[in-house]
């Protein structure tokens, strides 16, 4: 017989122990920088503190936004395609193109007014930043 039973049995047990040694691995890798990156996430989003707007689902959230004149927006794409966030009227600010799970700063004009934007890839997703 070529093909030896217990010889791919082993080598089949060997895998599996692999396996878990490499799933124990990771597991206990994701537990310790769990905590590190998580904080670190929670912190790039609400407690930055910064204003800023999320690309999901072809929506701008909020789709209208009120910052202070020259304030910094972080753009995020969370879609699963690419994405612009690009002043319409009145104003320059673009993110270019933002692939999934890219971010951007934006900043505002130092001007008060109401500046519209839109998706230069999808024009019907649009959204409004006053500044004031
Ligand atoms: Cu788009």
């Amino acid at each position: 017989m070529p093909f030896s039973f217990p010889t791919g049995r082993a080598r089949f047990a060997v895998a599996v122990a692999a396996c878990a040694l490499a799933l124990t691995t990771l597991v206990g890798c994701s537990d310790g920088d769990g905590g590190g990156d998580s904080a670190t996430k929670s912190a790039a989003s609400p407690s930055a503190g910064g204003p800023r707007v999320t690309i999901d689902n072809f929506k701008f959230q909020p789709a209208s936004l009120t910052v202070a004149p020259g304030a910094k927006i972080t753009v995020i794409n969370d879609d699963t395609t690419t994405h612009t966030l690009t002043a319409t009227k009145g104003a320059s600010f673009d993110t270019g193109d933002l692939a999934p799970g890219k971010s951007a700063t934006v900043t505002a004009p130092a001007k008060a007014g109401e500046f519209p934007w839109d998706c230069t890839i999808h024009p019907f997703m649009k959204g409004t930043l006053t500044v004031k």
